[in-house]
């Protein structure tokens, strides 16, 4: 990306959210890993000569304790692990953001402690995890990772992978938050039924865009295909399980392109091996990366390396967003995407 395109990105940015001055400022931040663009976004806003923006790849943990201390702010994507060690070493540090979702990576309550403010990015990844979404289904129905592997190993096996069409089919989508409702309505113009579960979301919610709400129990025993869609909580820890999946329907595909974990990978095995499930497509594993998983070995499950967010378009959302609710904290305000709430002396 040329810093025009990233200032353009940035132009945009102003023009939807209506972000329309920034003050001078004279902080520092420090970008572990891959944001370049970032840094570039950051510098263009503040200004060369008042905010330095540092860019430090691939740093130890012993390295950033040592340089740590001279930064008001810490943006890292995922391949940091900011730990306490760090965080007690920085005695500047008012700000730490995420380039995603999710902050596993973090020591939030050494943050808070420390009075730092911790934010994500939320928001940015939620189309690209939907188009991932609606791509995995379809590519599960039709069989297309498998039968593109036959073609190129020089076969040419037409009956071997007849799929099925999902017009028609009951989508169930679990979690009907950001990604779940996207899901839903992609899912719609494909012309299947949607149903959906969230304890947290009204069936209102649900009702005004031509998708009726229920409990997960019935859920389970009413969709061809499941979508799962929640954060990992306990509650959604093999959310779908040996149990569960007893009740579902023969032939019943399950999709997880949310969060390695809520889907009992074992269970899910044997419901495949025993042909109650037909098949699964999995972006995500209770560990990653799965070398062990037997799920590898079975033609029926189609996998993808936690792509869900990779997209240009989603990495340079969370990039912009974070780096608005740097310059936000360092002006002295809050982060929009706060997910803690330091008792700042
Ligand atoms: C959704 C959820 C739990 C759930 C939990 C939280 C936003 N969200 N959604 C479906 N915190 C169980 C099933």
């Amino acid at each position: 990306m040329t810093l025009d395109e990233a200032q353009q990105a940035v132009d945009t940015w102003i023009k939807t959210y209506g972000v329309r001055y920034f003050s001078e400022l004279t902080n520092m931040a420090c970008l572990t890993e891959e944001v370049g663009e970032l840094a570039r976004i950051i510098a263009r806003q503040y200004g060369d000569q008042s905010f330095k923006a540092g860019e430090k790849a691939d740093l130890s943990e012993d390295e950033l304790v040592k340089i740590i201390g001279e930064y008001d702010a810490l943006i890292v994507r995922s391949g940091t692990q900011v730990t306490a060690r760090i965080i007690e070493a920085a005695d500047k540090m008012k700000y730490i953001g995420r380039a995603g979702v999710g902050v596993d990576n973090i020591d939030t309550d050494a943050a808070t402690k420390k009075g730092i403010i911790v934010s994500n990015a939320p928001e940015g990844n939620t189309l690209a995890a939907t188009e991932h979404t609606i791509g995995m289904m379809m590519a599960l129905a039709r069989n297309i990772p498998q039968a593109s592997a036959s073609l190129k190993k020089g076969e040419w096996k037409r009956s071997k992978f007849m799929g099925n069409e999902m017009n028609g089919k009951v989508l169930g989508v679990v979690g009907f938050g950001r990604i779940g409702r996207e899901v839903a309505k992609r899912a719609q113009a494909l012309e299947m039924t949607v149903i959906a579960y969230d304890p947290f979301i009204p069936a209102e919610v649900g009702a005004a865009m031509g998708v009726e709400m229920m409990s997960v129990a019935e859920l389970f025993t009413k969709a061809d295909v499941i979508t799962v869609h929640t954060p990992l909580i306990p509650s959604t820890t093999h959310l779908i399980n040996k149990d569960s999946i007893a009740t579902m329907k023969d032939g019943v595909r399950l999709i997880n392109c949310a969060r390695g974990g809520i889907i009992d990978e074992a269970a899910l095995y044997d419901a495949i091996v025993a042909g109650k499930v037909a098949g699964a497509a999995l972006d995500v594993f209770e560990n990653e990366p799965p070398t062990e998983s037997p799920l590898l070995t079975l033609d029926s499950v189609i996998v993808t390396p936690h792509l869900g967010a990779s997209t240009v378009e989603a990495q340079k959302n969370v990039a912009i967003s974070v780096a608005y609710q740097c310059r936000d904290v360092l002006n002295g305000g809050s982060a929009k995407s706060a997910v803690n709430a330091p008792l700042v002396a």
